[in-house]
């Protein structure tokens, strides 16, 4: 199995939430797997996929694109190997989950990250983003990353149903960890990779759900190169 996956300027560093969800959803199914480090300005490298986004999986003849569909691939492909999703109603409920991260939690992160997150960008990068990201923003990075006491607090509160769920329970999907969980730490470890700003107040009570989740699968996330300064 081949994951393409953005890379930082040092390319040992993975900077993507999607593809850390599939990176998580590897370690889960114990699946071992080649990370190609990619960039955005090398859409030619995953043209054989027929889209310019990653994460992109292959396996041997199947090129899976989009974080949402490699989940769903992975568990009908790999039956005997522990589920990502305990059945449909898990599934459409992780659906929500997955929404949810993308929808607010990664506006609401990216504004306490930007500055990090495009100093820690490849050189050929830069240009690139500055400009896709400016013109969808409809401002500079510098003004949406401005004031980022004031965009904390509102991050924060974001998190209170995740807060409210994982003071009853381990895992948003229970006892043990599913792929729910690894959509919304996949935002947590994009953070990681490319800024030292602490996203969560000292006494969070979802340290504990991060903090097992950085040493889940051997510490796999944990062991994440970081890019700090
Ligand atoms: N819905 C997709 C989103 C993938 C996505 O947006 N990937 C970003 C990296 S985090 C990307 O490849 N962007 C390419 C670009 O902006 O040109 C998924 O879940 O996989």
């Amino acid at each position: 199995v081949k994951l393409y996956e953005l890379a930082a300027g040092n390319s040992d560093v993975r900077m993507s939430p999607h593809c850390w969800k599939i990176r998580m959803a590897l370690a889960h199914k114990g699946i071992g797997a080649q990370t190609i480090p990619w960039r955005f300005t090398d859409k030619e490298a995953i043209a054989f996929s027929g889209q310019g986004r990653v994460p992109v999986l292959v396996n041997n003849d199947d090129v899976v694109a989009d974080s949402w569909a490699i989940a769903g691939y992975l568990d009908a492909t790999y039956k005997s190997k522990p589920d990502l999703f305990a059945g449909e109603a898990d599934k459409s409920l992780a659906l929500f989950v997955n929404h949810w991260s993308d929808s607010s939690l990664l506006p609401a992160i990216a504004k306490l990250i930007m500055m990090d997150l495009y100093n820690a960008l490849a050189e050929c990068d830069r240009e690139y983003f500055r400009e896709t990201r400016e013109k969808a923003l409809g401002q500079s990075l510098e003004t949406f990353a401005a004031n980022r006491e004031a965009a904390v607090e509102v991050f924060r509160r974001l998190l209170a149903p995740l807060r409210m769920t994982l003071e009853s329970q381990p895992y948003l999907c229970g006892s043990e960890s599913g792929y729910a969980d690894y959509c919304v730490f996949g935002a947590f470890m994009w953070a990681r990779g490319v800024s030292e700003y602490e996203l969560l107040e000292s006494q969070d009570p979802l340290h504990r759900w991060r903090n097992s989740l950085l040493d889940a699968f051997g510490g796999e996330a944990r062991n994440a190169v970081r890019a700090l300064s």
